[in-house]
């Protein structure tokens, strides 16, 4: 258990957004170096040891312009032993370096070779390279949408401990649509970054070495199945406040947690009006009472803040089990208006063309499975292969195809696929003692829609337990090889996660001619 903290007490951290080293007519160019640092993560709490980019957590904010490049060398400056307890026993790490890093953009249209690969990750100042490893700098081509994207540690095995160590940031993607509608920008546009972590008294992180429960046999370190942190951090800071004036105001939200999933409400009568998901604005506005936040999972939302003069409100984490967890930060009202709020709220946002329009090329049936190891400790695993079985989902270059994930677990996974934002179909449930028995699919429901706030661009989707959540994709534009996952990173690691390539047809045959 954490030391007993005092909520509210710090001011919510605002990121710095990262100037570019150079800019050249091929966009612009970013250093950014992974360190080990100390940081006041709560007025009580002593320092904490941490990993970060630039030595900050989060890291620093990359903005960038739709269809301007961006370059980013990313170096490893970690010291070589980790700051965590990592277990040897899967993925034949112990053969591996103990301190390995690569960095994925998460929600990047990009090719395999600056997507981050688990396999392509490399040690400090590039010494040892894994086997995928091909460049230092990675470029992000930005043909995309706007939208808030965000960079974090991707390495095979260990992607959950560099992580939770602090590495991750923010991405902010802008494009000409979203700059037309006015919405609250600069000093009222404001990311969060949610993070969930555990401490020790002396202010170290703590994350456990094997589960509560162990069995003798089992190896130490082991890995855990799931890992909630007892202590909430919003930009870093447990439990912040942030004063507000009387107006509106652009929170950018991101559930940064290894495995905690939110359900975000206001102690108040203000509602939620989503603007965003994942890939970028909604079509329209809607007005959510409380919003869900799976791991890696984003909102955009506007609070409106003009009528709660003098008020305190806090953002609460409705499943949250105690005092702790189930609140998140604070906004005062209590500034002064500087200036009449001319920012708008638009109903219409953004234009969104179906994909079920498209030509459907392949229906993919792929089920989200429990089983367990030699130790007997729970194993994940997608379509029951491992991450080093062949590859088995390869999509066409510019091919629409239906995914129809299959959760025969008894827990919600948040499943990601990287290069591509998909659509949601819907969800359908179904009878998951019948499967248990005979393996059949039995339906107890029909499909249903997804909710109004996730009928946009998603890149990320939770899969609840017994359910086949049916996501919509073109994958396109680039071809070669990625990775599909659930974003829990316990699951992530141990083995919920496995490659996938996009086939360009005609590279093939050159190839082969
Ligand atoms: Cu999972």
């Amino acid at each position: 258990m954490s030391p007993k903290l005092e909520k509210f007490v710090d001011p919510l951290p605002r990121m710095e957004v990262l100037k570019p080293n150079k800019k050249t007519k091929d966009g612009a160019h970013y250093e950014i170096t992974m360190r080990q640092f100390r940081s006041k993560l709560h007025r009580d709490l002593p320092a904490t040891t941490l990993w970060g980019y630039n030595g900050q957590f989060p890291g620093p904010i990359i903005e960038a312009n739709r269809d301007e490049p961006v370059h980013v060398t990313w170096l490893n400056q970690l010291p070589d032993r980790h700051l965590l307890p990592v277990d040897l026993s899967i993925h034949g790490l112990e053969q591996l370096p103990a301190v390995r890093t690569v960095v994925h953009l998460h929600g990047i249209e990009t090719k395999p070779e600056s997507d981050g690969h688990p396999e392509a990750w490399y040690t400090r100042n590039f010494q040892e390279t894994g086997p995928f490893f091909s460049r230092e700098t990675y470029t992000y081509p930005n043909y995309q949408r706007g939208s808030l994207l965000w960079y974090h540690d991707h390495a095979m095995g260990i992607t959950r401990l560099n992580v939770y160590a602090g590495l991750a940031g923010m991405y902010i993607l802008r494009d000409k649509q979203e700059k037309s509608l006015n919405l609250p920008a600069g000093d009222y546009e404001i990311p969060l970054m949610i993070a969930d972590r555990s401490f020790q008294a002396d202010g170290s992180l703590f994350y456990p070495s094997q589960p509560a429960d162990a069995a003798a046999n089992l190896p130490n370190p082991s890995v855990l199945p799931a890992f909630n942190g007892d202590t909430i951090l919003v930009n870093g800071k447990a439990w912040p406040f942030l004063e507000v004036e009387p107006r509106k105001y652009r929170f950018r939200i991101l559930n940064a947690s290894n495995t905690r999933s939110y359900q975000l409400q206001l102690d108040s009568h203000l509602l939620f009006q989503q603007i965003g998901s994942d890939g970028g604005l909604l079509r329209n506005t809607v007005k959510m009472e409380r919003i869900s936040l799976q791991p890696a999972e984003r909102v955009d939302l506007i609070i409106d803040f003009s009528k709660a003069a003098g008020q305190s409100i806090v953002l609460k984490n409705e499943i949250g089990t105690n005092e702790d967890t189930g609140n998140m930060m604070q906004f005062r009202v209590t500034k002064p208006l500087k200036n009449k709020d001319r920012s708008l709220l638009p109903s219409a946002l953004s234009v969104i063309p179906s994909l079920k329009q498209n030509k459907i090329s392949a229906i993919r049936y792929l089920k989200l499975v429990g089983t367990a190891d030699e130790f007997d400790r729970p194993l994940l695993l997608l379509n029951n292969k491992h991450w080093h079985d062949p590859v088995t989902e390869n999509p066409r270059l510019g091919a629409t195809e239906i995914w129809a994930l299959t959760n025969t677990t008894n827990f919600s996974h948040p499943i990601h696929i990287h290069l591509i934002q998909f659509q949601v179909l819907d969800h359908q449930p179904f009878d998951l003692e019948q499967y248990n028995i005979d393996g059949k699919i039995v339906y107890t429901g029909p499909p249903k829609a997804p909710p109004a706030n996730h009928r946009g661009w998603k890149d990320t989707i939770e899969v609840p337990a017994a359910n086949i959540t049916r996501v919509i994709a073109k994958f396109a534009p680039y071809s070669g090889e990625f990775v599909w996952h659930c974003h829990i990173l316990e699951h992530e690691d141990y083995d919920m996660m496995r490659p996938y390539v996009v086939v360009d047809d005609d590279e093939k045959d050159e190839k082969q001619s």
